[in-house]
């Protein structure tokens, strides 16, 4: 591995929550009758929780206030945590625990940035909890993705530059952000293709040739 740190997305990478967002999000608007679909959840990887509501209320015909859009983004909150808790160290795979024990024996720092705000919850749930050197999530920042404050605070909190973190993220939104940002960026999914990545992986362990 060439980079002295790696910072790794969460939902999409180190683990699939997605499907989670996806159940928890379309309960909410079934319950609004607004329409939802697989289709608009994709536009929502790596997208604060927020941001994401304002992308699920493009197809609302009714406007809604702030304080509504409040209780709106905590009822799926609430469905999506509950889901979260039916998760454990089982939905981790070999392939990415091994990759990250690899990467940690061979003198690299790991870190987390996620836009999630439920990830101390998620790492604990898979049997990650205190396993990174450093984690930075939607706690700790004020924007989201596609900009890069997320990555610059895992690798500030690394006490590394960012030309010297390899960013793994599934979301174009993600890779927008390490570009920002100034790292170099892997691509997983969709992310691969995305035209600005530095090195597209067709499979997680792929990281050990970097
Ligand atoms: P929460 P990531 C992102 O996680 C998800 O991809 C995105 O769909 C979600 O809206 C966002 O976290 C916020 O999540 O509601 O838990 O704060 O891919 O950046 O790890
Ligand atoms: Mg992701």
């Amino acid at each position: 591995m060439n980079y002295k740190g790696v910072i790794f997305d969460l939902d999409g990478v180190i683990c699939f929550t997605d499907k989670y967002h996806y159940q928890a999000w379309k309960k909410m608007a079934d319950d609004i009758g607004v329409y939802f679909d697989e289709k608009i959840n994709n536009r929502l990887r790596g997208v604060s929780r927020m941001a994401s509501l304002d992308i699920i209320l493009e197809r609302s015909e009714k406007i809604y206030s702030q304080a509504e859009k409040n209780i709106l983004a905590d009822r799926k909150n609430e469905l999506y945590k509950t889901l979260l808790h039916q998760m454990t160290p089982a939905d981790l795979s070999d392939e990415v625990k091994s990759t990250m024990d690899k990467l940690r024996e061979s003198g690299c720092k790991l870190a987390i940035g996620s836009s999630s705000r439920n990830t101390k919850l998620i790492l604990k749930q898979i049997g990650l909890e205190g396993y990174f050197d450093a984690v930075s999530d939607g706690t700790n920042i004020v924007h989201s993705k596609p900009d890069p404050e997320v990555f610059l605070k895992a690798a500030e909190f690394l006490g590394l530059d960012p030309a010297d973190c390899l960013v793994v993220e599934d979301a174009i939104a993600g890779i927008d952000a390490a570009v920002a940002g100034g790292f170099a960026g892997a691509g997983i999914g969709e992310a691969a293709g995305h035209e600005k990545v530095t090195y597209p992986l067709n499979t997680f362990s792929d990281l050990l040739n970097l």
